[in-house]
């Protein structure tokens, strides 16, 4: 398991089948209480501590994971996934929200 602490970084070798799993604790205090959602490629909401997955338009073998964590709408840190396979992006099973 790799864990990032800042805003940004990036996860290689990043295998679905083999459970690889990306954890992702968003810490605000003016959403303390309001659950991490994930909302797959959709837009962000608004709502706060939101993570949401693209792929990277240069390459099939990279998802982007951006999080909204004070619920502007605007991206407060990605985390660029280098995958082993291209087919699948990240899903919700591949996260553990906190
Ligand atoms: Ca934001």
């Amino acid at each position: 398991m790799t864990r990032f602490w800042a805003a940004r970084g990036t996860i290689s070798d990043f295998n679905t089948l083999e459970g690889d799993q990306i954890r992702i604790s968003i810490t605000w205090r003016d959403f303390g209480t309001h659950d991490t959602t994930f909302i797959g490629g959709a837009a962000f909401t608004g709502a706060g501590k939101e993570v949401r997955v693209t792929r990277d338009p240069n390459d099939f073998f990279r998802a982007i994971v951006s999080i909204d964590s004070d619920g502007d709408r605007r991206t407060d840190g990605h985390i660029v996934v280098e995958m082993t396979h291209f087919f699948d992006l990240p899903g919700a099973e591949d996260f553990v929200l906190i």
